[in-house]
């Protein structure tokens, strides 16, 4: 085994998005460019000499080669030990669960979430801090700027390192500790909810589908939801991890889980359906014949989570993303704790989660976790879900109806417009910024704007300050459209338009949610212009 120096030269791009560094795979796979990024993050953290990493990924192709890379990098770098995840798998939260767990100083997970995988598709490496949560935009911008002035690597020379047996091996001086994926993660979950209840759930029939699509979640899925809780086998459907996730998107929302839509609409509907992301750490939650948006879930969340052992003393706050619909913000107010609105991506809610500030948090992108680990969490949410169920008695509809009864309804829907030229987007962009100050007081298809503004968060735990964070333009009786462009996205600019509206009369409470949006669809057009702008008539995708 020989400690080699390779000299390199900085790879423009590698500024890590929402999510990490995503790329397409191939690009990845090109000369130098993982192990730039992954030198760039030891130099960018302080190097890792003695340092303790976890490192795991949600097995999509190229996870396998890039777990090798980036253990012989950080043995030539002079980490004392890595833990592993059999197979060089973890999903996103058991990844953050071992980094609290062991009391690491950090991990690596390799990873483009929901998007595709596949040697044409994405691959992401992601660095996460020893809070077990995302890195701050201090640390993702040192990571940035060591891309930048990069020189050499460190590696070590040696053959594959056998990760598929559970046990430890040494990599010169560093310990590779090869751990089961999913055993600490399962008794985590068994500490925070009432496992008795949800077996009994099942003993009494209760059917669940839960499409873990072909991605990570599948072997905790069985795990948990099959062997300790008893649910029928079979329940959990496309369990084992592909390195092309089938070739499908893993990205649970109605458009790419239809399957599971499919299902849960048809006539012989289980009672409950659930479909995660590549990482593990999205879900989608639908009843039968009812699909629960993510913002309605993790209100819904909030407002029954002391019906789960882990959260029966009650939450300290909640905090959502900025474009999240407010309806988590009416549960805060009627439980009397805070709610923090932050700017997109689990790692604005890392502070909050530290601090005791909030105990349960989400996006309107599927994520809802808690301060249990510092990622968002699907199989947390599902099983706060059945928890929920099992001790209520109710069914999902019941659920939903007797929420939107309570609080009112916030009618909600994301519209992406995916690969748009990146000038068409960021002009679009620029114009909408330059005309915010002048709209309040105008009316667009008839709504008139009370407020427009560019997000920007004030971090209240750390005082840091994040500005550009989407543009919001609310109107006369709280309805609202929200303007972003994704930082998750390989190709072009991915256009996020999100549109929502309260409604609290009881006799509107069960609209189609598109008649419902209809008029602010049609204020969102006719103020930014999106069909001359990005040359679409309609969107890609619509959650
Ligand atoms: C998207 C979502 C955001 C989420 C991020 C990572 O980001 O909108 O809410 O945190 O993906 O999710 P963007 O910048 O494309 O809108 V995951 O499951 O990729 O870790
Ligand atoms: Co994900």
């Amino acid at each position: 085994m020989e400690n080699i120096t390779v000299a390199t030269q900085p790879i423009e791009g590698q500024k890590p998005g929402t999510s990490g560094l995503r790329k397409k795979t191939r690009v990845f796979m090109g000369p130098h460019y993982l192990e730039n990024f992954v030198q760039a993050i030891w130099n960018g953290i302080g190097g890792v000499v003695g340092k303790t990493l976890i490192l795991g990924g949600d097995g999509r192709y190229f996870n396998d080669r890039a777990a090798q890379v980036i253990l012989r990098m950080a043995a030539a770098s002079g980490a004392a030990k890595v833990i592993v995840g059999q197979g060089a798998l973890l999903s996103t939260p058991a990844a953050s669960n071992l980094i609290r767990q062991h009391k690491t100083d950090g991990g690596i997970i390799m990873s483009a979430s929901h998007n595709p995988g596949g040697p044409d598709e994405d691959f992401g490496v992601k660095f996460n801090t020893s809070n077990g949560g995302p890195a701050p935009e201090e640390v993702t911008n040192a990571i940035f700027a060591a891309t930048e002035s990069i020189r050499e690597y460190q590696i070590v020379e040696t053959q594959d390192i056998d990760l598929s047996v559970v046990g430890n091996q040494t990599l010169g001086d560093m310990t590779i500790a090869v751990v089961d994926p999913v055993t600490d993660y399962a008794a985590l979950m068994e500490t925070l909810f009432d496992f008795h209840a949800i077996r009994a759930l099942f003993s009494g029939g209760f059917r669940l589908r839960f499409d873990a699509m072909h991605a990570i979640t599948g072997p905790y899925a069985t795990e948990i939801l099959e062997r300790r809780l008893g649910a029928a086998g079979g329940s959990v459907v496309n369990a084992t991890p592909l390195p092309d996730f089938g070739g499908g998107h893993p990205d649970p929302n109605p458009i790419w889980a239809k399957d599971l839509m499919d299902h849960m609409m048809g006539p012989d509907a289980p009672d409950f359906g659930a479909a995660s992301d590549g990482d593990g750490d999205r879900n989608m939650v639908v009843g039968r014949g009812i699909y629960v948006g993510p913002s309605d879930s993790l209100a819904v969340l909030a407002a029954n989570a002391h019906l789960a052992p882990g959260y029966a003393e009650g939450l300290m706050g909640a905090a959502r993303s900025m474009p999240t619909s407010g309806a988590v913000d009416r549960v805060a107010e009627a439980l009397g704790i805070a709610c923090y609105e932050t700017p997109t991506g689990w790692k604005f809610f890392g502070n909050l989660l530290d601090a005791g500030r909030a105990t349960i948090c989400g996006e309107e992108s599927a994520g809802t976790g808690s301060d249990h680990v510092r990622e968002k969490d699907g199989l947390w949410a599902v099983l706060l879900w059945l928890n929920i169920l099992a001790v209520s008695g109710k069914s999902v509809a019941e659920i939903m109806a007797d929420h939107w009864a309570t609080y009112g309804r916030n009618y909600y829907s994301r519209h992406d417009y995916e690969g748009v030229d990146a000038g068409d987007a960021a002009k679009m962009m620029a114009v909408l910024t330059s005309r915010l100050s002048g709209l309040p007081g105008q009316s667009f298809a008839g709504l008139a704007v009370t407020t427009a503004d560019d997000f920007a968060y004030n971090d209240p735990v750390d005082r840091s300050r994040s500005e550009h964070q989407g543009l919001r333009i609310e109107f006369e009786g709280g309805s609202r459209v929200v303007f972003r462009l994704s930082g998750t996205g390989t190709v072009g600019a991915t256009l996020r338009v999100y549109l929502e509206r309260y409604e609290d009369d009881p006799t509107l409470l069960d609209q189609e949610t598109m008649v419902a949006l209809a008029p602010i669809i049609a204020a969102a057009e006719e103020i930014a212009g999106i069909t001359a702008a990005t040359g679409r008539d309609a969107p890609d995708v619509m959650t």
